[in-house]
């Protein structure tokens, strides 16, 4: 699949390197010169820019974590003026006080280039029509894939999230070849879409998907892309780092990471010692070329891998694969750590289960138990027992096999779990009520 910019997307990785290392330097005298926040941090680390002499001493450099941002609020370890910046946005301090993030008309043009080559590398362009369901306003989502996808030149259909009925009948209308959404969001469009009576396979023309901003797993993709006739390609971002950034492209083999624009590292989340490429442990991540915020060691979470093998679109950015999970997301079930996406990864693989499930902890005395309900797709619902039975078998024992540890199942009929437009939540954790 061709490139937005071959010359950087296909560039010797030595070159690359030197690229960032220059970048990077740079970055760090910046900062130590101009910010007292991350001024200090260095003071703390002890270390000086001058310290910095090749690409692998970024691990000299202090971490940086959300609450820094939530310490600092709204915005006071922004390094561009206010006569600088030319846009806001707010995450939703779902997980606690927001976090604010300002850019530069610099920050907002790299976000972009970082989205055309994701969306060319996925065969997207010119004459294409990109429905943007993810949420516009505060959310990254919306505006973010906006301007990406304008940037290469493909019409724009911003209809946000909500309203579903009428966003299948501007899918058909105006011929929307491709949907950006949460997996979740797409999974209701496509039920709705079945309740109207349009078979989106062969009533439109949607050929792809951009979704992401929540975990999900193979097994989901290859239902979606059976079920809607369609590419699903994964993408991956966060607000603190300027929001969806990072696409999968036509291989669907992880999302490349412009080394140009991030610098890449896994660690481990207990020690935050870094790892070896191909180890599963926390996404970090230093983004190189940010004025309004910059970020350096981004602690961002997200459990995943790196692979920096040349990839076989010719492409020779570093590419992590699906995220498994937040640290935080991960449950611990009798001393068991548990991501919901291994739930989603053995359910999956039942034929009988449909897309949908839920879980629920609570705690028995000093024992945690963990409940997952199921959603039957519609053929499967029987009313006789005995097939009932067997499918909870099956599933019982897929879970018990992939998680080690006894799990209560619930059988529930299709449609009768909670639905989302934006991301999903699957886990209800009675715990911390
Ligand atoms: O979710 C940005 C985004 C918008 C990404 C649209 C992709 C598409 P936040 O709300 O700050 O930003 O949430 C970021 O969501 O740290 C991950 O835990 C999770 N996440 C995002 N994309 C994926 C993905 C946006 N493809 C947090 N797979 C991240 C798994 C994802 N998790």
């Amino acid at each position: 699949m061709k490139c937005w910019d071959p010359r950087i997307e296909e560039m010797p990785r030595e070159d690359l390197q030197r690229m960032q290392y220059k970048l990077l330097k740079s970055l760090v005298y910046r900062l130590y010169s101009f910010s007292l926040f991350y001024h200090n941090r260095m003071k703390e680390q002890k270390v000086h820019p001058d310290d910095i002499h090749k690409l692998s001493d970024v691990h000299k450099l202090p971490f940086m974590f959300k609450r820094d941002l939530r310490d600092n609020y709204p915005d006071k370890i922004f390094t561009a003026t206010k006569d600088e910046l030319v846009r806001y946005h707010v995450s939703s301090g779902t997980t606690g006080k927001p976090t604010v993030v300002g850019y530069t008309q610099n920050d907002l043009d790299n976000w972009s280039t970082s989205l055309a080559r994701g969306l060319t590398s996925i065969g997207l362009g010119r004459g294409d029509v990109i429905q943007v369901s993810y949420g516009y306003g505060l959310f990254t989502g919306g505006l973010g894939m906006h301007y990406g996808a304008e940037r290469i030149g493909a019409t724009v259909l911003p209809t946000s999230v909500g309203n579903t009925e009428r966003q299948i009948e501007l899918m058909q209308d105006l011929g929307a070849t491709a949907i950006a959404c949460t997996p979740s969001y797409l999974l209701h469009i496509g039920e709705v879409a079945e309740k109207m009576g349009v078979n989106i396979k062969k009533d439109t023309q949607l050929r792809t998907g951009i979704l992401g901003a929540e975990p999900w797993t193979e097994g989901m993709r290859n239902r979606i892309q059976e079920w809607l006739g369609i590419c699903a390609y994964d993408i991956y971002g966060t607000s603190e780092l300027s929001g969806p950034m990072f696409t999968e492209c036509a291989e669907q083999k992880g999302f490349h990471i412009w080394s140009d624009i991030a610098l890449v590292e896994i660690i481990d989340p207990k020690t935050g010692e870094s790892l070896e490429t191909g180890e599963k442990g926390e996404l970090t991540i230093t983004i190189l070329q940010k004025e309004a915020l910059p970020m350096i060691r981004y602690r961002i979470g997200d459990i995943t891998t790196m692979e920096e093998d040349v990839c076989a679109c010719g492409r020779t950015h570093p590419r992590i694969q699906r995220i498994q999970g937040r640290v935080d997301d991960m449950l611990i079930i009798r001393g068991i750590n548990v991501f919901p996406s291994q739930i989603e990864y053995a359910l999956m693989a039942i034929p009988e289960v449909g897309e949908h499930f839920q879980i629920e902890v609570t705690r028995k005395g000093a024992l945690d138990d963990m409940l997952v309900r199921v959603e039957l797709n519609k053929e499967s619902f029987s009313d006789k027992i005995n097939d009932l039975m067997l499918v909870r078998q099956k599933v019982e024992h897929r879970l018990r096999n992939s998680l080690n540890v006894n799990v209560d199942i619930e059988l529930v009929e299709a449609g009768s779990l909670p639905r989302f437009e934006g991301k999903s939540k699957k886990v209800i954790d009675k715990r911390s009520m």
